[in-house]
């Protein structure tokens, strides 16, 4: 049971990937998909219409799961793991949570049967500048980028290809370790990017 991280900072788009995303594996790969949403406000993902479709919805509030709640987190992945069985865990860290620290948490109580897999770390290219260049904003976002393994750019649909590219150079240029990164440009509005994050997840 390989856990999926779909995270970056509040409002980048993790929900609304997550969604498509965790259908498509379900509807045309025949995966069994589990979700763990870790959000900070109020719950907005329906699970009784994802249960429809045999998709597992587990919430978790009341903190991030990279930190406070992170015993929350690991007893929900031991019963996914032990009670629902699925292929795959889809996790949405709530928007201020570090990626690698989630990591670490599934690997401190992970089992042989769940296994951290990919973080795939969502960059909101509507607001690149005021991400990378805010004083505090900055900080938190280069952190979370560094534990990428995938970085999404998200809503591609709302900038242009030279401003997607700027985006990508200004992220290598803060974190030249990502210089070797996958990077995947993902609009959810136009489905573009899509079928490249599943490929993704399905060949890890
Ligand atoms: N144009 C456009 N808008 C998008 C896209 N993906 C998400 N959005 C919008 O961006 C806003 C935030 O999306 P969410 O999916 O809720 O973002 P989030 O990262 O889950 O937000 P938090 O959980 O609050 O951190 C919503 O209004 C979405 O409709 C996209 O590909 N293109
Ligand atoms: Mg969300």
């Amino acid at each position: 049971m390989d856990i999926i991280q779909i995270a970056g900072f509040l409002g980048c788009g993790k929900t609304t990937l997550l969604l498509t995303i965790a259908s498509i594996l379900s509807e045309d790969h025949g995966q069994k998909v589990a979700m763990v949403v870790n959000e900070l406000g109020e719950v907005v993902v329906d699970g009784k219409i994802l249960e429809q479709s045999g998709i597992k919805v587990k919430e978790i509030s009341g903190g991030c799961i990279c930190c406070q709640v992170a015993s929350s987190f690991a007893a929900t992945l031991s019963f996914l793991a032990s009670e629902f069985k699925p292929d795959l865990v889809l996790v949405e860290p709530t928007g201020v949570a570090i990626p690698s620290q989630v990591k670490d948490v599934v690997r401190m109580f992970g089992t042989s049967k769940v296994e951290a897999g990919p973080a795939m770390v969502l960059f909101d290219s509507s607001r690149s500048e005021e991400l990378l260049d805010d004083e505090r904003m900055g900080v938190l976002v280069k952190i979370q980028l560094k534990g990428a393994d995938f970085v999404i750019i998200s809503k591609a649909d709302m900038v242009d290809q030279a401003q997607l590219e700027e985006c990508k150079e200004a992220i290598i240029k803060e974190i030249p370790q990502l210089q070797k990164a996958r990077f995947i440009e993902v609009s959810v509005v136009n489905r573009t990017g899509v079928n490249e994050v599943i490929d993704v997840i399905l060949h890890r």
